[in-house]
């Protein structure tokens, strides 16, 4: 994250470059533009649709359909009939077959309340920049999902031994010679109980841009583990290695230098989501007309559980327990809380650090990559109090 001091100190450097302080450097708090969408989202790209949450609707542990982020590799399918459907698996099974949405409904169907997230989610906030969507905060949401289990379908198909991997194929409209969105997870993770080939996403039939009428959740992990508008599901012996699994969604295998090339042959794909935990208000840049403060945000972390999340007023010098919100699930993130009062005004930087089941605890600095994957360095904002 740039800290507002390297910012205006960025500023003045601009300023002696040009003779003048451009005006809007002056107020600017986000290094990102910020345009407002639909419904108050953060529009990230058009073409192809990628809507970022503000920060200010991590104030519910459900996030609102409408509210939830969209990340989208290509173009919406097109024509995509629900009657017409279909749903084929195969690959190493012993007997291939396909499934109609109805079918998908007479199965036994399981809820699984999950904390997605993309991976690139914090991209923005990498040193060096690293290109890619500039997702701040946002590009993460909780809702229910709800289908039948993975496991399900797979045990009706009878996976052979030979099948080492399950891969999923979305609809999507590939533009040009971009390749299809195809990716893979190892079988133990497709047969978790908790895998879904989900059709309704809070309660509803899951809306085109989530995907419908069905994708894989594979909770827990990165956001693109979960494909959307699935049409098939094949058993494979080996990792699928197609362009959005090499060179994509990889992470080096040892801590590389910022700046330093991915060596593909040292890396692998990435899976579960890190510890991690943001500050969703009071936000950066703000000043605050009351000394009484309201520190909150959301802690998450994949397919561990968080079992703290600190603060800090003092930019780090001294840290307290917030207080953890009561509604959680296994894949959720915890919403959390802590109030604090001013001593004085003045400036402050609060800082958020969430520690984890597996006792894994959020960096000063995140692992950076030429991707800018799993962002998860302590979250920080600045603020102002007014006298
Ligand atoms: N078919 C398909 N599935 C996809 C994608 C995509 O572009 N095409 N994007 C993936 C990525 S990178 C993420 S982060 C999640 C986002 O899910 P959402 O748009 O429902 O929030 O969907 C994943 N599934
Ligand atoms: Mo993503």
């Amino acid at each position: 994250m740039i800290s507002r001091r390297d910012f205006l100190k960025r500023a003045s450097g601009a300023a002696a470059a040009t003779g003048a302080l451009h005006p809007w450097l002056m107020w600017a708090d986000d290094a990102a533009p910020r345009i407002a969408g639909k419904d108050g989202m953060i529009v990230r790209s058009e073409r192809f649709l990628d809507l970022e949450m503000p920060p200010e609707f991590f104030n519910s542990w459900i996030t609102p359909v409408p509210h939830f982020f969209v990340r989208n590799h290509m173009h919406e399918p097109s024509t995509l009939e629900a009657d017409s459907w279909k749903l084929t698996i195969g690959g190493e099974v012993e007997k291939p077959f396909s499934l109609s949405l109805g079918d998908l409904a007479k199965m036994e169907q399981h809820t699984v309340t999950n904390t997605l997230e993309c991976a690139g989610n914090g991209r923005a906030f990498h040193q060096p920049h690293v290109p890619g969507v500039q997702w701040q905060k946002g590009a993460v949401g909780t809702a229910r999902f709800n289908g039948p289990k993975l496991r399900d379908v797979l045990q009706r198909a009878g996976v052979k031994s030979t099948g080492k991997h399950v891969m999923f194929h979305g609809l999507d409209e590939v533009p040009g010679k971009v390749p299809p969105f195809i990716r893979s997870v190892p079988i133990e993770k497709a047969t978790d109980g908790d895998t879904l080939i989900a059709t309704h996403m809070n309660g509803a039939p899951l809306t085109k841009h989530h995907g419908f009428p069905a994708r894989a959740l594979v909770p827990g992990w990165i956001g693109a583990s979960s494909c959307k508008w699935l049409s098939e599901i094949k058993v494979l012996e080996k990792e699928f290695d197609g362009n959005f699994m090499k060179p994509g969604y990889r992470m080096p295998n040892h801590p590389l230098k910022p700046g330093d090339p991915l060596n593909l042959d040292d890396s692998h794909v990435v899976t579960a989501l890190n510890v991690k935990s943001i500050i969703a208000g009071p936000t950066d840049g703000s000043t605050l007309r009351s000394r009484s403060v309201l520190v909150h945000g959301a802690a998450w972390s994949g397919e561990a559980d968080i079992v703290k999340v600190e603060v800090s007023t003092d930019a780090g010098a001294t840290w307290q327990l917030a207080q953890l919100g009561h509604e959680q699930a296994k894949y959720a993130w915890r919403l959390w809380n802590y109030k604090w009062k001013a001593q004085q005004p003045g400036e402050y930087t609060f800082m958020s650090r969430a520690t984890d089941s597996q006792g894994r605890t959020q960096p000063v600095t995140a692992e950076w990559n030429p991707s800018g994957y799993l962002y998860n360095a302590i979250d920080q904002v600045k603020i102002h109090v007014q006298a």
